[in-house]
């Protein structure tokens, strides 16, 4: 019995169905409201003490972290594989999947959440006092502090700066990975497809596919992953309405910052 913890919207969530949907495995679904902070309630925090999703139980076992689900998933389901048949291809998926871990993932919550969530948030939270206990309420100290730096300023918080520069490093690789391979390594889907699907997907709606203009081989890799059924089954079956409006007139607004940003960041390279 698999059993995903999840939300719609949630760039981990949507790479762990996309592997499920690639594995043809059927699952069950517990979908928590973020916004309403289903993820801090006791039962869910046992589950994950970092009140994140996804989590996902298979049989007695419980697993947290996408990247070591949708690894769990290969393995345990290897029909089809996800990963390179040689060594040295299969650490360099892993590689790309440690860049998302090792900060990228952080800096797509202070864009999310500097463009567009700050404004969900404010509103649900209703006053300055209960903002402030929604941040108290969040165990890792990672994700409270990089929330915490883009709620109040938005596009115009200091942090925003490093969040563009992250991402358009990010997208320059990616291009240049994509440049030689018809997949980020190698000519088949790999793991680290389906782990970046999630966060090209929320540029694209949070209006900011300016950031790949140039940058012809990641419009090619993007289209590509959209006609796959496993990406249609694991993310555009689950975008939601709720969403998705506020993400792209609040993207599309924030776009002449990005661009003001960009320009000097590019200048300093
Ligand atoms: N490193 C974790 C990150 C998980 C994570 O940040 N999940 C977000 C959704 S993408 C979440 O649950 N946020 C809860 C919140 O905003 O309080 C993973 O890869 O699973």
């Amino acid at each position: 019995m698999l059993r995903l913890f999840h939300n719609t919207m949630s760039s981990c969530a949507q790479k762990v169905r996309f592997t499920l949907a690639e594995k043809n495995l059927e699952w069950e679904g517990v979908e928590l409201d973020l916004r309403a902070g289903q993820q801090f309630e006791p039962e869910f925090l046992r589950i994950n003490p970092k009140g994140l999703v996804p989590a996902l139980q298979h049989d007695e076992h419980l697993l947290v972290e996408s990247n070591v689900i949708i690894e769990y998933l290969n393995e345990a389901f290897p029909e089809p594989p996800l990963l390179p048949v040689e060594s040295a291809a299969r650490a360099r998926v892993r590689w790309w999947m440690k860049k998302l871990d090792d900060g990228l993932h952080l800096e797509t919550i202070a864009l999310s959440f500097g463009i567009a969530f700050r404004h969900q948030l404010i509103a649900a939270c209703g006053s300055d006092e209960a903002v402030a206990a929604h941040f108290a309420r969040i165990p890792d100290p990672y994700v409270r502090e990089v929330q915490r730096a883009v709620v109040d300023e938005g596009i115009e918080s200091p942090r925003f700066e490093q969040v563009v520069q992250a991402f358009d490093q990010l997208l320059g690789d990616l291009e240049q990975a994509l440049s030689t391979n018809v997949w980020i390594v190698g000519d088949e889907l790999t793991l680290a497809d389906i782990a970046y699907a999630p966060y090209v997907t929320r540029l694209d709606h949070l209006h900011l596919q300016g950031l790949w203009d140039d940058r012809p081989n990641i419009a090619r890799w993007y289209a590509a992953l959209r006609e796959r059924a496993g990406y249609q089954a694991g993310l555009t079956n689950w975008f939601n309405a709720k969403y998705l409006p506020l993400m792209d007139s609040a993207g599309e607004a924030a776009w002449p910052r990005l661009e003001q940003i960009l320009s000097v960041v590019r200048a300093e390279r």
